[in-house]
């Protein structure tokens, strides 16, 4: 009898999401790069150059499910360079497009309605994109 695979990752999916895991913590990222540790961004709010990506990293062992909104309310912003999308302990990274629109906009996680960063895009007024400070 045909077994549908789904039955297979749904517990695996559960498992990851609501148990802690064992051992230490991944080691925390860079200070360029918007970390998650269990239901935190580890830092509030974020500065970007007009053409910059942004990585976020997931530097816990739980899911954490991002996207565009704030306090846990997920919602497509038109122009985003960033769609939802779900981290975990091993796809632990995600690295959105170029933010294009200067502006201030908000990104949070459907897991923990806590979680909400702050990305700020600033113009880049300077002689070049790389030596913008
Ligand atoms: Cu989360």
């Amino acid at each position: 009898m045909a077994f549908p695979k789904i039955l297979f990752a749904l517990p695996l999916l559960a498992a990851g999401a609501f148990l802690p895991a064992a051992g230490a913590s991944p080691p925390s990222p860079p200070s360029s790069i918007v970390g998650m540790d269990h239901e935190v961004f580890t830092i509030n709010s974020i500065n970007v150059h007009r053409g910059d990506t942004l990585t976020f990293a997931n530097n816990s062992r739980w899911l954490h499910i991002l996207g565009p909104g704030r306090n846990g309310l997920l919602g497509e912003v038109d122009g985003l360079p960033m769609h939802e999308r779900a981290l975990t302990e091993i796809n632990d990274r995600y690295t959105t497009g170029r933010w294009d629109k200067p502006g201030t906009y908000y990104i949070t996680c459907s897991m923990h309605p806590e979680m909400t960063v702050k990305v700020v895009v600033n113009e880049c007024d300077c002689c070049s994109h790389a030596t913008c400070g």
